[in-house]
Formats: structure tokens, sequence, C-alpha cells
């Protein structure tokens, strides 16, 4: 964290104990199986790492972690390495190991009764889900990298998604944890107890630390009952302030049937039609901007159709919404979703873009949108603000593609300026420069000016308390002393 000379490479001999301890498809050291381990999902950084160790389970990767303490080594946790903010990946020195948590992978149990789940660190959050859904539960956490995602990342990233709005994030759903501490000590904090008041809650102190503090490697989660109705609708608005209007009137209705609330600008739903096959607009015409919106509820006698039709009813007679289709089967609302959940892919395809993962309070979103789009047109002429997500929790994905025909490493340059412009408009709103994604490796430089003072002087004492040789994920967080 602070004292970049102190972690070492690994020896020779520490690798061959290592390997002994794994077996051979434990370790992975050689170039081309290292490489997928050492770039992240939007290419930002290309690290380097002495090995990739990838124990089964968390006594492997305790007595691992004992050994890589125990030389010196910098520990990089990494489950399905979706971070958008480079929070997996190892620096580019060689000298740090990345430990692959993918084979931990058994979800232990689901219990019925109390409504839990205790599943290990590699289990994808899809399968996850899966799983509570055949045991007929759900587990109420949706993020648009669901398939490749790994619960130990989910919970490390503190990720929150599409159900914030209903169901709160992930920190919420975590009710026990363990961990494998830097020294290899292990936290047996797996308690699946609603109220648990004895001392510190250990467990909310890993969630959200980005690996800086420990491997979480199992967790017990609270389900939820699956609902028994869900009704999707795609509407086309004018612009924020509608979506928030439309937003107030189901609130109004029944805020307990609010499962979803996202936005998308036309811009960044011109795109997703434009370049992901299979994805097309439902709708007469293109709109300024769509909301989407999903009910669901577990009850047995709601009419879910009749209370989306009636809120939209009065949105149409009000002028908030100018057009809408509703989902009339499954495929059909998966069809919906895919336009809002491909943002990112398309806007991956369009070119470079430089990502603004910011919340304010609800009611600001619309000058955030207004006056972010302001700020950065006028820093760079033809940039292409196309901002989406999570409006119903005040988190909006404020995302800028490079003009058309610009050289995307120069655009890519100006990064730390486009992000500079927005996070001063997002200052000024009372918001966080992050929401969903975390500090990782990309926004560190950030924490003095947003965190600065006595918390974050709070923070690295916690760090140097827990890790005090600063190996567990060294360039996360925080930035160099
Ligand atoms: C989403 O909401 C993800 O789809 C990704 O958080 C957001 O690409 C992004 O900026
Ligand atoms: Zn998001």
């Amino acid at each position: 964290m602070t004292d970049r000379s102190l972690p070492n490479a690994p020896s020779a001999a520490l690798l061959h104990r290592l390997g002994a301890l794994l077996g051979p498809s434990g370790m992975l050291t050689a170039e081309a199986d290292v490489a997928p381990y050492c770039t992240d999902w939007r290419a930002l950084y290309r690290g380097r790492a002495a090995a990739v160790l990838r124990p089964a389970d968390s006594a492997a990767l305790a007595a691992v972690v004992a050994m890589c303490a125990e030389a010196g080594v910098a520990m990089v946790p990494q489950g399905g390495n979706t971070s958008m903010v480079g929070g997996a990946t190892p620096d580019e020195s060689g000298r740090e190991v990345v430990i692959c948590l993918s084979r931990m992978n058994r979800i232990r149990r689901i219990d019925p009764v109390d409504q839990t789940m205790e599943v290990e660190a590699g289990v994808t959050l899809k399968a996850a889900q899966d799983a509570a859904r055949a045991a007929g539960m759900l587990l109420p956490l949706s993020i648009s990298s669901e398939g490749s995602a790994q619960i130990g990342g989910v919970l490390a990233t503190n990720a929150g998604g599409n159900n914030t709005v209903r169901y709160g994030n992930a920190r919420e759903l975590v009710l026990g944890l363990e961990a494998v501490l830097p020294d290899g000590g292990v936290f047996h904090g797996l308690r699946r107890l609603r109220k648990d008041n004895t001392g510190y809650a250990l467990r909310h102190l890993f969630v959200g630390a980005e690996g800086t503090l420990g491997f979480i490697t199992a967790a017990i989660l609270q389900l939820q009952p699956q609902p028994r109705a869900v009704e999707a609708a795609l509407c086309a608005v004018a612009d924020a302030d509608a979506a928030l209007a439309l937003f107030a009137a189901f609130r109004d209705q029944d805020p307990a049937l609010i499962q979803a609330f996202e936005y998308m600008s036309g811009a960044g739903m011109e795109l997703v039609t434009r370049l992901v096959p299979g994805a097309s607009l439902p709708l007469a015409e293109p709109a300024p901007a769509y909301v989407l919106v999903e009910l669901a509820t577990p009850r047995r006698d709601a009419d879910l159709r009749a209370a989306l039709e009636a809120v939209l009813g009065g949105a149409f007679e009000a002028g908030t919404v100018s057009d809408a289709v509703i989902a009339e089967s499954e495929t059909q609302r998966l069809a919906l979703w895919k336009l809002r959940e491909e943002h990112a892919e398309a806007q991956r395809r369009a070119g470079a873009s430089v990502k603004n993962d910011v919340s304010v309070p609800v009611s600001k979103v619309p000058a955030l949108i207004e006056r972010a789009s302001a700020a950065c047109a006028a820093l760079i002429p033809g940039i292409r603000p196309a901002p989406f997500g999570h409006i119903g929790d005040g988190n909006i994905h404020f995302n800028l593609v490079q003009p058309e025909g610009m050289d995307p490493a120069a655009f890519l340059a100006q990064d730390h300026a486009i992000m500079d412009a927005v996070a001063a408009v997002v200052r000024d709103l009372d918001g966080s420069f992050s929401a969903e994604h975390g500090v990782g490796r990309l926004k560190p430089y950030m924490m003095p000016a947003w965190r600065g003072g006595a918390e974050l002087e709070t923070m690295r004492r916690i760090k140097r308390a827990i890790d005090p040789a600063g190996l567990m994920n060294p360039d996360a967080i925080f930035p160099p002393a």
C-alpha cells in the first residue's frame, strides 16, 4: 500500500512449495496461461504476475496466503475479472501473484426456513441466482456482468446493480462471512442471524474493501421470496426530469412493487441498437431518453398488469411518457432487459469511452446529466455523452464515448480531465465519485480530495492494523502515501 519496496518476488523455492500444495491445475506460471489474469475487462491495465494461484478450498487458500505473507509476496485477489476500475489486475512489476478463487465454487447450503444461502466466493452471481430460484427464492442482486462476476468480487466491491432500489446493495444481503486474513488466519463468521450485535461487525469491513484486507471465501446471503408476478415496460420519455416524474408516480402508487427503475439516454440506446446483434427498439421511433421499469410482487392476489397500466395511463395523460411497450412474455421481458444490459458492451464497440460511475441524491440526477454534459462538451467538442443507469437509486453511469473519427488514444489521454470535469459537477451536487464499481486502480488518485483528512487516515489505520505489510491488493483504493 505504502512501501512499494516491500513486496518481494516469489522465489523459485516458494513457487515449488506452492505448486506442490496446489497441484498441476492449481498453479499457472506459463506466460500464455497467466496473461488472461493480467488484463482487466476494459483493457485499461496490462500487468504481469509471477504466478496465478487457484486454490480449491479455504484451507488451501489459507495455506497459500500464509506462505506468501511469510515471504513478503503481494497478492491480488481475482474472481470473474469483471472490474470496471482495474481492481483485480496485478501491477507491471511481475512480482505479485494473482490468487483466483474461481475453483471455490460450491453452493454449500440453501435454507428455505431461514431463507439464506451459504455460497463460496467462486460461484458466479448467475449460478447463485439460479440456485436460489430453483429453491423457490430470490437472490435479489442483479448486475450486467452477473454471468461472469463471482460472489467474492461482488461482495468485495459491494456491488449494487439493478435491484438496489428495492433490496439495497450487496452489503445489505450479507448475514455472515468467512474470510482469509492477510497472514493466513481465518475469520469464521458464517452465522445466519438477523440479529447479532456482538462487537464490531467485521463482516462489513470486508464488504467493499476491494480485497485490501483479505480474501472473502464464503458468505451467508439473505434471500427473499420469489416474486409470483413480474411486469416490465420500456417507456419513451423526454429527459431525466420526466423519468423522475414517472418514478414518483410509481412510488405514489406502491413503492413496494418497484423492482427496478433504469434510465437510458437516447444516445446510449442508439449505440445498443446499432452495434449489438439482435438488439432492436420495440417502439415506433427513437426517443430522447428511456425508462425500463420492472414491477414485481410475491403476493398471490395482486393484479400487477393493472397496476402498471394505471400508472402508465396517467403518465400518458400527464405527458410524462410519449410511448411505451409492455413485455407480453418472458422472452419479451428479457429482450427489454437486453437493451439495458448491453449498454457497456455497445459502448465498448463504439470506440474509446470514459466511464464515470457516480451517484447523486435522486432528485439531482437531471442537474447532473445536464451540467456534466455541458462541462464535457466544453472540454472536447463532439464528445458523446451516453448516460444510463440506476436512476431509482441515484447511480448514473455518466459515460462518454469518443467523438466520431477521433484517435482513441488521444481521447483516452484526456480521461482524467474528463473524469475531473464530471467529478466537479458531482461534488457540487453532493454526490460520490464511485457509486458501485469501487475505487480499484483507476480512482485512488481521487481519494485525498474526496475522502481526505480523518476519513482516509482512518482507512489507512485499519489497513495497517489488518495488513501491516501492505501485501493485499496493494494498488487498490489507497494512493501512495
Ligand atoms: C451496468 O450498470 C454496469 O450496466 C456497467 O454497472 C456500467 O459500463 C458501465 O459503465
Ligand atoms: Zn451499473
